[in-house]
């Protein structure tokens, strides 16, 4: 028998287009030898242009698939991406109240596409999922979103990032991608009271669609794995660059990664 792969369950919406969402976590998930499992939220059909129609799935449907996944094969690490509705999330948070650590939580608020992923009462349930998650992903809109506080510059950023943190007990994970520059920033705001930077050169690219769902799911399989949160942001970020290296160049849009491209160790 192989050896025992960790058990990483994404709660997510699905992607048609394969780029990100659900899609996107199996992939990264699998390629981080992790085994995957799903609970989907919502079924979109998308492609690099746009989400052109969504469809939301019942709070009891996601309530019972997170459900059937835990109760018989268990879980070592869970990721949160989009939720699809305030129910959603408040069924999500029923479903995971008795598991352990180990939970990702990226806040999808918007698409790359620029489509909504979550209204206000969703946002409002958000604060509830934070509560019991190891660690949150927000980008610069969505840290902003979530804390109704500015975030243009590293001191406001670094007070969003302390509120949520002292609000919810979770870390947070502040993705720079969003802010200007020839380098990328991601900051970790630890609950432990240790921060971290991670910087690199920007790449140049439009082919980013789903560089969020990638991250997350990343950082829960090594989480899984048994990796510090630290070290698993690292590599994490490590994967989603091999990743946009490596991004095929599908679509008119915003185009999806190169998730089969990145191999470990190299
Ligand atoms: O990357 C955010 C995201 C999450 N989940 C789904 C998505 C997207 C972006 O397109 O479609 C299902």
């Amino acid at each position: 028998m192989s050896k025992r792969p960790p058990r990483i369950l994404t709660i997510a919406g699905s992607d048609s287009s394969g780029g990100a969402g659900i899609q996107a976590d199996i992939k990264t998930i699998t390629m981080l030898s992790g085994y995957a499992m799903t609970a989907i939220t919502a079924i979109t059909a998308q492609n690099t242009k746009g989400v052109q129609a969504a469809e939301i799935l019942a709070p009891d449907m996601v309530r019972k698939q997170i459900a059937s996944c835990i109760d018989d094969i268990g879980e070592d690490a869970v990721k949160i991406g989009m939720v699809g509705s305030a129910a959603n999330a408040i069924a999500i948070e029923q479903a995971l109240v008795d598991t352990g650590e180990n939970i990702v939580f990226d806040p999808v608020m918007v698409a790359t596409s620029g489509a909504p992923l979550a209204d206000e009462e969703t946002r409002a349930a958000f604060r509830r999922l934070m509560a019991f998650s190891t660690v949150v992903t927000p980008n610069l809109p969505e840290l902003a979103a979530l804390t109704g506080m500015p975030c243009d510059t590293d001191d406001s950023v670094a007070a969003a990032a302390q509120y949520l943190m002292d609000r919810h007990g979770c870390s947070v994970l502040v993705k720079g991608g969003h802010a200007e520059g020839d380098q990328v920033t991601d900051t970790l705001f630890s609950s432990e009271g240790r921060h971290a930077s991670f910087t690199d050169d920007r790449i140049d690219t439009r082919h980013t669609h789903g560089t969020g769902c990638t991250l997350s799911a990343a950082i829960a399989t090594l989480l899984g794995h048994g990796l510090w949160l630290e070290d698993a942001v690292r590599i994490a970020r490590q994967f989603v660059r091999g990743a946009l290296i490596n991004a095929p160049g599908f679509g008119a849009g915003a185009g999806p990664l190169g998730h089969q491209a990145v191999r470990q160790n190299s």
